[in-house]
């Protein structure tokens, strides 16, 4: 088995490469970026991953899927909410699903399995915990979430410092632990 350690649209082309050749591989994904925006719990490289191996990525962009439209985000904008982060309407569907799915108590290795599973996806993607962690940067303006520093101020800002938020409380999930046990090779990707 080969196991990749992935972040989102710098890794997916890799492990796209990569699962063209085998079945037996797993990606264990980063979590750090996950953001929640309008009460939803956006998983932005695990859905690059998903998207990418379920071949309906939006390429030119490197995440979100390809043709989706945004009729929802617009409507957020006439409700006077902020969209510079630009979720399509598809992309909405499943982060409206998983943030429901984690209000009824399962975990995100579970649901991400079965989003898997929906979108045919043979390849394993392992989130590396079930815990929550936050990547904030202390920037000269103050502390952002990774989101708000890289999209919203294009990374234009001083950077201080970056923290983990959770991290350090937080359990390697299992089965990435089981995956690297139990690989010829490991992979890390490039972020
Ligand atoms: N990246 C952007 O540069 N601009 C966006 O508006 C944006 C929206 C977005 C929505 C869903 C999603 O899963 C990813 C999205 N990304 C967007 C990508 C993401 O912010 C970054 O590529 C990763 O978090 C960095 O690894």
């Amino acid at each position: 088995m080969i196991t990749i350690l992935a972040g989102g649209t710098g890794s997916v082309k890799l492990v796209r490469g990569i699962a063209s050749q085998t079945r037996d591989l797993s990606v264990i994904s980063n979590v750090g970026d996950n953001y929640w925006l309008y009460g939803l719990y956006i998983c932005p490289d695990i859905d690059t991953m998903l998207y990418g191996l379920g071949d309906i990525l939006d390429t030119d962009k490197g995440w979100g899927i390809k043709k989706d439209t945004f009729g929802f985000l617009r409507q957020m904008e006439m409700l006077g909410e902020e969209t510079w982060f630009k979720i399509g309407d598809r992309d909405a569907a499943i982060h409206l699903l998983r943030t429901n799915m984690l209000k009824n108590g399962k975990n995100l290795s579970d649901i991400t399995e079965w989003m898997c599973q929906k979108f045919a996806v043979d390849t394993k993607i392992i989130p590396v915990t079930d815990n929550s962690v936050e990547t904030r940067i202390v920037t000269n303006k103050g502390e952002l979430h990774l989101q708000e520093f890289w999209v919203k101020y294009k990374g234009q800002d001083k950077v201080e410092g970056i923290k983990y938020l959770g991290a350090d409380k937080a359990r390697a999930n299992p089965a990435a632990v089981n995956a690297i046990h139990d690989s010829k090779l490991v992979i890390i990707a490039p972020g």
